[in-house]
């Protein structure tokens, strides 16, 4: 049997992040207070957390985070150097996919977990573009913990877009957002507590 986490049937109300060449759109209040609290305590425990090494210009170094890759058993992962395997998805992740292909209306099948455990811990600027994602990709992206800025940078123009991502939030980037825009989670001097984030992602079998 099928167990449900969310009993709440709310409409989420979406706020549509003025790119000029991409589709964002966020959902602050995507979960309440108190489903966001109890997940994110069941994921910290639930997800099989590493910090992997990369290749960066030669040298094999640390990631600044702890991550986990989950999915049906033809999704592989991999950059720089770096190739994980999925793992099959808990009942919590499996949970938080079904809610997040009713509000994005697409289909999910694997899901990069990140741990940010401080203000140290980071992603630098990226497009989720890798082949296998398709064109235009649907990305959903859940975020418990630490509210953290998430920054939009065009690749060719000046434009620039700053989102502060908070506990229980969903941001879902479609169309030809991963074509134009890089997107990223820097440092921050400030004290900062963990955050937790979720990408679901489809990939197709070939
Ligand atoms: O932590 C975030 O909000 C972003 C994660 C991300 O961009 C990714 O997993 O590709
Ligand atoms: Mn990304």
């Amino acid at each position: 049997m099928q167990y449900e986490l969310f009993h709440s049937h709310r409409t989420p109300i979406a706020q549509r992040i003025p790119l000029e060449q991409g589709d964002v759109s966020y959902y602050p209040d995507w979960l309440t207070t108190r489903e966001a609290d109890a997940l994110y305590d069941q994921l910290l425990q639930d997800i099989q957390w590493r910090q992997d090494t990369i290749k960066l210009f030669g040298r094999w170094v640390k990631i600044p985070r702890l991550q986990a890759w989950y999915g049906e058993q033809h999704c592989h992962y991999g950059y720089s150097g770096l190739s994980l395997a999925p793992l099959p998805m808990p009942a919590s992740l499996e949970s938080i996919k079904r809610k997040c292909e009713k509000t994005a209306k697409a289909p999910f099948n694997c899901v990069l977990a990140n741990w940010y455990r401080d203000g140290q811990d980071s992603m630098s600027f990226h497009a989720d573009d890798e082949p296998e994602l398709g064109e235009r990709p649907v990305i959903a992206s859940v975020t418990f913990g630490q509210s953290r800025p998430f920054d939009f940078k065009h690749k060719l123009s000046s434009e620039k877009h700053r989102v502060l991502l908070q506990h229980g939030s969903l941001l879902v980037m479609a169309g030809d957002t991963q074509t134009y825009y890089n997107h990223g989670v820097n440092k921050s001097a400030r004290h900062m507590a963990s955050r937790i984030n979720l990408t679901f992602r489809y990939i197709q079998k070939i």
